[in-house]
């Protein structure tokens, strides 16, 4: 940690604001104390809360129509990492990183990891790309890939996946992420029963290879690219799947991978109730996946997730989750979009964390529906921005770590040894 910001510098301009800090924060401890809650679990439970960002996130995304470039992004992995670095020494609560193979394919993954370490930081799930045709592909996965009609293509993309095994075992993480893009655009085009059998089958292979302490987390997605059908379309598919695996296998929750007013925190609960709740990827969504910064849109459902969460928490009906960010920045700094969304995350478990479940419980028993809504928008309510500040501070990060990184001049600096990135024109298959 602080390799890549000064500590010194975070420590005076926390100067400037702790003043101002004090006295929010012990108005928002008076307001809480009326609350039969314990501060100082809650502020362990913040401090000790980890999201992971995906390598990719930290590049500008772009769109199928075209892609903004920023000057001084990276170009790298290493280069990710330095920025993933700068979100961490600015917030604390970004310590691991996703990587995805290939794209992330480097020669020598014990430098990667002595790299990273070196910023304090550690990787989190890997992530497996069999969604576009890259120059190393023997096969092409237009027509799907785990579930390809060819067994050809099957087994090249079952090996793609023990590969990301492999790279992660060398890595330290302890976790693999399968999203397939296999579906279709026509009716008739595919065999829903045989095409997910398929998947299972394939599934086995890579399952086979786990080591005893990995996990694998489906993802699942209703439709893109295939706009007709997708194999593992809902969490039903992949509650089956993971089920059907064993043990290893769990389902994982991508906020953006659900039809326009889907009840999420539902399935957050029912999948917590099957004992197969793995990880998150999180954003935020208008009309469909489209990877908008985490609570820009519905932070109300965000926290209704993170009220799953922790009451599931606190009846030690829930395991570890893996939390990340999975977000396309298209206009704007990825670095400030990962700082704030980081932070609006860590703000809906604040604020879960300041329900009484039990209080909920007798509303809820008295069918007392006005009541029940109004405790939860009590918690909701409440400004908690000055405790996330106080654990910036006392963890010694930065209290304002937006206004800290424009002062850093950080792209502009980059931009002097970054090479340029151009888009002439985006892929379009
Ligand atoms: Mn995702």
């Amino acid at each position: 940690m602080f390799k890549i910001i000064n500590k010194n510098q975070i420590e005076t301009h926390n100067k400037k604001y702790i003043n101002n800090l004090k006295k929010d924060y012990d108005f928002f401890i008076r307001k809480v104390s009326r609350l039969k809650i314990n501060i100082n679990n809650i502020k362990n439970e913040l401090m000790n809360f980890n999201i992971a960002i995906p390598s990719w996130g930290v590049e500008t995304g772009g769109t199928r129509f075209g892609k903004f470039p920023l000057k001084g992004e990276p170009n790298n992995i290493f280069e990710k990492i330095e920025d993933c670095a700068i979100i961490n020494d600015l917030i604390g609560i970004t310590k691991s990183i996703s990587l995805h193979f290939p794209w992330d394919n480097v020669e020598d993954y014990k430098e990667l990891r002595e790299f990273t370490k070196n910023y304090g930081l550690e990787f989190d799930v890997v992530n497996s790309n069999t969604f576009e045709d890259l120059d190393n592909y023997k096969h092409s996965y237009k027509f799907g890939s785990l579930t390809h009609t060819n067994k050809n293509v099957r087994d090249e993309a079952i090996k793609l996946n023990i590969d990301c095994i492999k790279k992660g075992i060398k890595l330290g993480s302890k976790a693999l992420t399968v999203w397939i893009p296999d579906g279709t655009n026509y009716p008739g085009q595919q065999d829903f029963s045989k095409s997910l059998d398929r998947y299972i089958e394939s599934m086995k292979k890579i399952y086979a290879k786990l080591p005893s302490n990995w996990k694998i987390f489906i993802e699942h997605k209703p439709f893109e690219p295939g706009f007709y059908s997708t194999v593992i379309n809902d969490w039903g598919s992949s509650y089956y799947s993971a089920k059907t695996l064993g043990e290893k296998a769990l389902c994982l929750i991508d906020l953006g991978h659900h039809l326009p007013n889907t009840n999420i925190e539902m399935i957050v609960s029912r999948l917590i109730y099957l004992k197969k709740l793995g990880g998150f990827h999180f954003n935020d969504s208008k009309y469909g996946d489209d990877d908008l910064d985490s609570g820009s849109i519905n932070p109300f459902m965000l926290f209704l997730i993170f009220n799953e969460l922790t009451s599931a928490k606190q009846k030690k009906h829930l395991n570890s989750i893996s939390y990340m960010m999975d977000q396309s920045h298209n206009i704007t700094d990825p670095i400030e979009s990962l700082i704030l969304s980081a932070i609006e995350i860590h703000r809906a478990y604040a604020k879960s964390l300041l329900i009484d479940h039990k209080i909920l419980d007798k509303f809820q028993k008295k069918n007392d529906a006005i009541f029940c809504l109004n405790h939860l928008k009590e918690a909701f309510n409440i400004d908690v921005t000055p405790l996330l500040e106080m654990i910036r501070y006392e963890s010694g990060n930065a209290i304002h770590p937006i206004k800290f990184y424009r002062n850093l001049n950080y792209r502009r600096k980059k931009s002097k040894t970054r090479a340029e990135k151009t888009y002439l024109i985006n892929k379009i298959i």
